[in-house]
């Protein structure tokens, strides 16, 4: 097995023979307070506690026109489907997530340079930032299914090698999310402890993982310890709206069974100073598209 190299600790240990949490050893917020940036100082405090920022308006009514336009065009062309970037539906074979769209469309790249959206990542992580991953998510309803319970950081060091957790990701509603189609749920302060996953990463898992998540999955028992501790916070809001939050978050969203679709672009900024290196628990690195290997920052 591939590990990363001695000289780099392992904050953060999981995939081994049973599940362990360890405290976070990462400040959530890593600009000093009052750093400039277009989020208000209250709303940092916030997210720091939380580990997540729920901004109302993100991207303007027509913006998300454009978006969803682009969203449409991307999910319909036959090449895109194809490509090995396309996740499609177990049971329906519908596109369920396009990755890389930031570096496929010159749209979505001008999503991810939008100060609103890069100033606010750069503020957070006080540090230049770089994109790990991007895509978007289709939930079409009628069934789509939805995202189990984890935390994405889990997945990151396991297998991209991120070696800390200097990462935050941005959820922008392209529908509207009602209570009912499927919307992203977190657990409010979960981000402070790391919760290690038993069970070692089969080979090419992400193949599987993308479609349904097993390793990589928190057990039962741990869930309900969680939930109990800090509860579940479920997001609704008007397309346009944005979602910030923390890489460690305890998080997940259900299936969407009623007709209204709900869909989303999701970018991951993970801090220049916080380079993927091998993975920490996985034999093999996953793809580029998939976990970043270039670490250009976003000017
Ligand atoms: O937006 C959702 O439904 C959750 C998606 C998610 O957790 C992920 O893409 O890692
Ligand atoms: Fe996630």
């Amino acid at each position: 097995m591939t590990t990363a190299p001695e000289r780099t600790a392992d904050l953060y240990p999981t995939r081994g023979a049973t599940e362990v949490a360890t405290p976070r050893m990462d400040p959530v917020v890593w600009s000093g307070a009052g750093a400039p940036g277009p989020i208000a100082a209250a709303d940092l405090a916030d997210y720091e506690r939380d580990g997540f920022l729920a901004v109302d308006q993100l991207i303007t009514p027509d913006e998300v026109e454009t978006y969803r336009r682009e969203l449409e065009r991307l999910t319909t062309d036959p090449e895109i489907r194809a490509d090995e970037r396309s996740i499609v539906e177990p049971q329906s074979d519908e596109i369920r997530t396009v990755f890389e769209v930031h570096k496929i469309s010159e749209v979505f790249a001008g999503l991810v340079r939008d100060p609103r959206v890069v100033g606010r990542a750069r503020q957070i992580l006080g540090s230049d930032v770089y994109v790990h991953q991007s895509r978007i998510n289709v939930k079409p309803g009628f069934g789509a299914t939805g995202f189990y319970w984890h935390s994405d950081f889990e997945t990151w060091h396991a297998e991209d090698g991120l070696p800390q957790m200097h990462t935050v990701s941005v959820s922008i509603a392209l529908t509207r999310n009602y209570d009912t189609n499927g919307g992203l749920m977190i657990m409010p302060g979960s981000h402070k402890t790391f919760l290690g996953c038993a069970g070692e990463t089969p080979k090419d898992n992400y193949k599987k993982s993308l479609q349904m998540q097993d390793a990589g999955t928190p057990s039962d028992e741990s869930l309900a310890k969680f939930a109990d501790a800090h509860g579940i916070k479920l997001f609704t809001g008007d397309a346009g709206s944005a979602t910030w939050f923390d890489c460690n978050c305890m998080h997940g969203s259900g299936d969407n069974i009623t007709p209204y679709p709900r869909s989303n672009v999701f970018i991951v900024f993970n801090s220049v100073e916080n380079e993927a290196l091998e993975p920490f628990a996985a034999p093999v690195r996953r793809p580029d598209f998939i976990g970043a290997r270039e670490f250009n920052p976003v000017r």
